[in-house]
């Protein structure tokens, strides 16, 4: 069987945000990765939505033209996403002319079939910006909830679905101005045709979620309506009929055509034009849209019914739509910067830090929040005291006493055979889990195999055994690095990043989700880095501060760019002020309470000093004593966790890892560094 996966294309019109993650593509990306270990044939296709009234607004507002709005942030969420580990096998963007042409071939066949038909109605124009008011072009009162802000298509605070007609006194969403009604031709989709059809396809879908089941039966008893798939706009794909040169098509015909199209890049990428074939056109191919919940009646009915309009593809075998990420209490807002964007996010903090964040608490089946501090108490103590510990101190222990050599197990005790049955069970039970799109219970269930793991160390006490029972010692450790090793297979899907290092740790050759079982490891230990660092409370308070505020995103594209320039550049003058000498570290001690933090008594040639640096993970104490580092000496003293601190140290950073900044020789202390 094939599996032909799809991420929402996301709007090209903004960076991608938690919310839009929460959504489709962390379980996505979870789902897919864990396919790949189970050795099936998948490919995860996604790209940018380029079109539509989304793009144009942008590009108005920023007064440039779409195409800059669509460069723009599709090169950036790209980025960010391969940045957060989505695993796309393609990522494309629907401004390819092998997307507008798939498109335009699929509005034809469709045409030629009878399935379209031109209708002159009447839409509304504003006369002071001279166009036809497309959806979001309009503005109003909703008519179900009231909300002042509603679109032309849709209110975001009820999400119901809108006519520009329906809103009660509309106005122009660019000039303000009330726009009147003129007469225009659209093209219209007989969606009215597919009802019978759709209701028996969903009604054989079983194991469909709720929420998707529920909202199209809402759908079907309102009847389904014909809708214009057509828009009197510049951008877009341009509708393949002579009498209709000044039309596009609606940006929800020519999207969902996008996973076609960027399948059919992947395949000629692989230089094997023909290949998306293999999975489009293939019955046994299941294909799973991965969505937000306000996709569903594109996903599940209209582009379903342009399916069964056209007639050689195959149709969604899943939809798992999830719900809706809220955001310290409130409901997420683009527009009011109520919102964490990803690359800001990956600024400051690690991928898997967020993966497992939102992951243990998707909103698959109710609107979830999210909430800083408890991002702060996930990574702090669940992936630092639970796994990260677990994995540290059996590295540790092995580092120590072992000479970094995996010891070999002598025969199982019972509450080792325990440990390993756990391991089997867990790791077959969270591989059900996601199969079932039950993404959230499978990362709960595979976090309890640390705690597990940490509580057999503890009890087993290999410290002790040790000294007294060796074999047993060799036993315990053996039947840990074995935890550790299975679970260097099974967070993957979840964890990439981190999995990676675990993996080198334990020397891990299998690659294959059930050797997960018994896996596979070496005899002797790779290097230890820190998995977790812990994330401070004042970090996260900046983040909480940050909400709501404006940010540089809605500033111009071009203004954008110069104020990078602008930052990056400083004078002789400003550099000159900062003093940087040569330190030797005279003593070093943990500061009481913290495993991040080092107090150093320092030498600075004519004067004696202490500092406190955050290199207590990459480094130890005994390690600095006698190094000659670099300091930055005129900077204002600051208290950290109450220990003064008169001066700065220089050290690499690479996420997690770090590097003193040393010298090459020994030079006297207090010489100058410039
Ligand atoms: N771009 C809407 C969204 O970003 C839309 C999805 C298209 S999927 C074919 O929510
Ligand atoms: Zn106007």
């Amino acid at each position: 069987m094939k599996i032909l996966v799809t991420g929402a294309l996301p709007y090209a019109n903004g960076e991608i945000h938690l919310g839009h993650l929460a959504g489709a593509y962390l379980p996505s990306d979870i789902y897919v990765r864990y396919q790949r270990l189970k050795s099936r044939d998948v490919i995860y296709i996604c790209g940018s939505d380029e079109h539509g009234v989304p793009i144009t607004l942008a590009a108005d507002k920023q007064k440039v033209n779409p195409q800059d709005i669509v460069d723009k942030y599709h090169k950036s969420i790209k980025e960010s996403f391969e940045k957060f580990g989505c695993s796309f096998d393609n990522y494309s963007r629907t401004s390819l002319p092998l997307h507008h042409k798939t498109a335009q071939d699929f509005f034809t066949k469709i045409y030629d079939k009878g399935y379209i038909y031109p209708k002159t109605i009447s839409q509304f124009f504003c006369h002071n910006c001279n166009m036809f008011l497309a959806d979001r072009y309009v503005t109003g009162i909703c008519p179900n909830c009231g909300n002042d802000k509603a679109r032309g298509d849709q209110c975001e605070s009820c999400g119901r679905w809108l006519e520009p007609f329906n809103l009660i006194e509309p106005k122009c969403k660019t000039c303000g101005e009330k726009p009147e009604e003129r007469q225009t031709t659209q093209y219209f989709f007989k969606l009215s045709q597919f009802q019978n059809t759709l209701q028996k396809w969903i009604s054989e879908k079983t194991n469909w979620k709720d929420n998707v089941k529920r909202f199209c039966e809402g759908w079907f008893s309102q009847g389904l309506e014909d809708r214009a798939i057509t828009r009197d706009l510049t951008w877009g794909v341009k509708v393949p009929l002579a009498e209709a040169q000044n039309k596009v098509l609606y940006v929800w015909f020519d999207a969902p055509i996008g996973y076609i199209s960027s399948t059919k890049e992947w395949a000629e990428k692989k230089g094997k034009p023909d290949l998306w074939k293999d999975y489009w056109l293939d019955p046994n191919t299941k294909l799973v849209h991965f969505i937000g919940k306000d996709n569903i009646v594109f996903h599940a009915i209209v582009w379903p019914a342009m399916l069964f309009a056209h007639g050689e593809f195959i149709l969604p075998s899943e939809i798992p739509a999830n719900e809706f990420l809220n955001l310290e209490g409130r409901k997420l807002s683009t527009s009011e910067n109520w919102a964490v964007w990803l690359p800001d996010y990956l600024k400051e903090f690690e991928p898997d830090s967020l993966r497992y964040a939102l992951a243990v608490n998707l909103p698959e089946n109710r609107d979830i929040d999210f909430a800083w501090r408890d991002f702060l108490s996930r990574n702090n103590n669940e992936l630092a005291d639970v796994l990260g510990n677990f994995i540290n101190r059996v590295a540790t222990f092995v580092n120590k006493n072992y000479n970094n050599n995996i010891p070999d197990n002598s025969k199982f005790s019972e509450s080792d055979n325990e440990v390993l049955v756990k391991i089997e069970e867990t790791t077959k039970k969270v591989g059900q889990l996601i199969e079932n799109f039950q993404i959230k219970e499978a990362i709960r269930e595979l976090m309890t195999l640390p705690g597990l793991g940490n509580r057999y160390f503890d009890y087993q006490a290999p410290w002790q055994s040790f000294r007294e029972n060796r074999p047993k010692c060799d036993t315990t450790i053996n039947v840990c690095c074995r935890v550790i090793a299975s679970l260097s297979i099974t967070l993957e899907p979840f964890l990439p990043f981190t999995a990676e290092k675990i993996k080198k740790l334990v020397q891990i050759q299998n690659k294959n989700w059930d050797d997960a079982v018994n896996p596979a490891f070496g005899k002797t230990l790779g290097p230890i880095s820190i998995l977790f660092p812990k994330i401070e409370e004042k970090v996260i308070n900046a983040q909480i501060e940050k909400l709501g505020k404006p940010n540089v995103e809605s500033q111009p594209v071009t203004s954008q760019v110069k104020e990078k320039e602008k930052q990056m550049e400083i004078t002789f003058d400003e550099f000159k002020k900062i003093e940087l000498k040569v330190a030797k570290v005279l003593f070093a001690e943990r500061v009481a309470g913290t495993d991040k933090l080092i107090r150093m008594e320092i030498d600075l040639g004519t004067e004696k000093r202490q500092i406190v640096a955050g290199i207590g993970l990459a480094y130890t104490p005994e390690f600095l004593v006698g190094k000659n580092i670099i300091v930055v000496t005129n900077l204002a003293k600051a208290k950290i966790r109450g220990v003064e601190s008169n001066g700065m140290l220089l050290a690499a950073v690479d996420g997690a890892d770090i590097s003193l900044v040393t010298l090459e020789k020994d030079i006297k202390p207090g010489s100058q560094v410039s």
